[in-house]
């Protein structure tokens, strides 16, 4: 080994000896026999079904819908958005960066405006998916397939090694920090408020929007847009596109994923060095979430963003990439 692949390799091990627990777990093997049956969950399949049709309505009724209503329906969008890359995974799942009070507050509203199970929960299951990631112990292991992965997983009941292993996982940090427990306790209302009521009435209040339009389109087709876009790290950026980082995982780079889920389609880098405040190498480039936290951070909000260093990145595309790494 070089000297230079050794001080890399230091570097990069001392990065993953973090306290989060979102490191890949090579000990883990599935249960043998035959695996348990699947629990179709009908009130969630309802649901889903009723929310993706009242969206597809809502982009039917886009063009009644006024300029500004349209334009409000893009502002919930990207706070939703950041309430979840921001906020739930790149904050509370990973402690990537570090954020203040007031951050965190717009954060989990955010969070509650894109109504994808509350932060604690949320960061519980994605610790769960990175330790285990492609295994049984995945809340969406994508090896059950592109349906699965992307909204099947959220139709069953989970595979128990995903609650066995999820209970042993150490969330303390969660549990600690008062505005991850209030959003935990107040879910439902809070939910009521940001993803449905507040998207309403705005637009109906400040510019005479009629509410039917605000339900439809700022409501329940930025909803729906929002959670396919989440969706799809997990079942597109687990499947398509190239492994720079690391060939031996699943995840890919994916710059479509990327685009519509605002700078998390990295996906091959992001699980290579989970720790990563950007999720990818290239800075803000299609990723308007790292450009979010910049600006944060010189805001005086956010602080002690980690990042792995070129050296690391490059000492670890050496030796476990695809050999498909550019340098932009
Ligand atoms: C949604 C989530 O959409 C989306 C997450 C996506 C993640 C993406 C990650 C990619 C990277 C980031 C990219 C962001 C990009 C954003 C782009 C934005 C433009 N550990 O749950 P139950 C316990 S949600 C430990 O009922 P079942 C649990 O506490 C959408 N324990 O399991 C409970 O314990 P107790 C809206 C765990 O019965 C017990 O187990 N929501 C864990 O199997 C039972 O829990 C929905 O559609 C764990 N990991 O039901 C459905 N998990 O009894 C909401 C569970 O003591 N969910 N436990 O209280 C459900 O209905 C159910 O969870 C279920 C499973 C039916 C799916
Ligand atoms: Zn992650
Ligand atoms: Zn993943």
């Amino acid at each position: 080994m070089t000297r230079n692949s050794e001080f890399s390799q230091n570097a990069e091990t001392m990065a993953e000896t973090r306290t989060v627990e979102d490191v890949f777990d090579d000990t883990y093997r599935e249960k043998e026999g035959p695996k348990p049956p699947r629990q179709i969950v009908w009130r969630n399949v309802i649901l889903m079904t009723l929310l993706h049709s009242g969206a597809l309505y809502g982009l039917m009724i886009v063009p009644s819908a006024s300029i500004l209503t349209l334009l409000w329906a893009v502002v919930c969008f990207f706070i939703s958005a950041l309430g979840v890359t921001a906020g739930a995974h790149r904050l509370w799942s990973h402690k990537s960066y570090k954020a203040s009070l007031p951050l965190r507050i717009f954060l989990a509203f955010g969070n509650s405006m894109a109504f994808q199970n509350d932060i604690f929960e949320w960061a519980r299951d994605h610790r769960v998916h990175h330790k285990f990631s492609e295994t049984d112990a995945d809340p969406h292991n994508a090896v059950r397939g592109f349906f699965f992965a992307h909204i099947g997983w959220l139709l069953v009941r989970k595979h128990p090694d995903v609650i066995e292993k999820g209970r042993k996982l150490d969330v303390h940090d969660l549990k600690a920090d008062p505005v991850v427990m209030f959003q935990k306790e107040h879910y439902k209302v809070s939910v009521a408020l940001a993803c449905f009521a507040i998207p309403m009435f705005v637009p109906w209040y400040l510019w005479g929007e009629s509410l039917w339009v605000g339900y439809f389109v700022p409501g329940l087709l930025r909803y729906a847009t929002v959670l396919n876009a989440t969706w799809l790290v997990n079942s597109a950026a687990h499947m398509w596109g190239m492994r720079p980082y690391d060939h031996h995982i699943n995840p890919r780079e994916n710059r479509f994923v990327a685009l519509s889920a605002i700078g998390e389609g990295f996906h091959n880098y992001h699980h290579t060095f989970p720790y990563d405040y950007a999720t990818s190498e290239f800075g803000s480039k299609l990723n308007f979430t790292t450009a979010f936290i910049n600006l944060m951070c010189s805001l005086g909000l956010a602080s002690d963003c980690k990042q792995a260093s070129p050296e690391v990145v490059k000492a670890r595309v050496q030796r476990t990439g695809d050999g498909s790494h550019k340098t932009g």
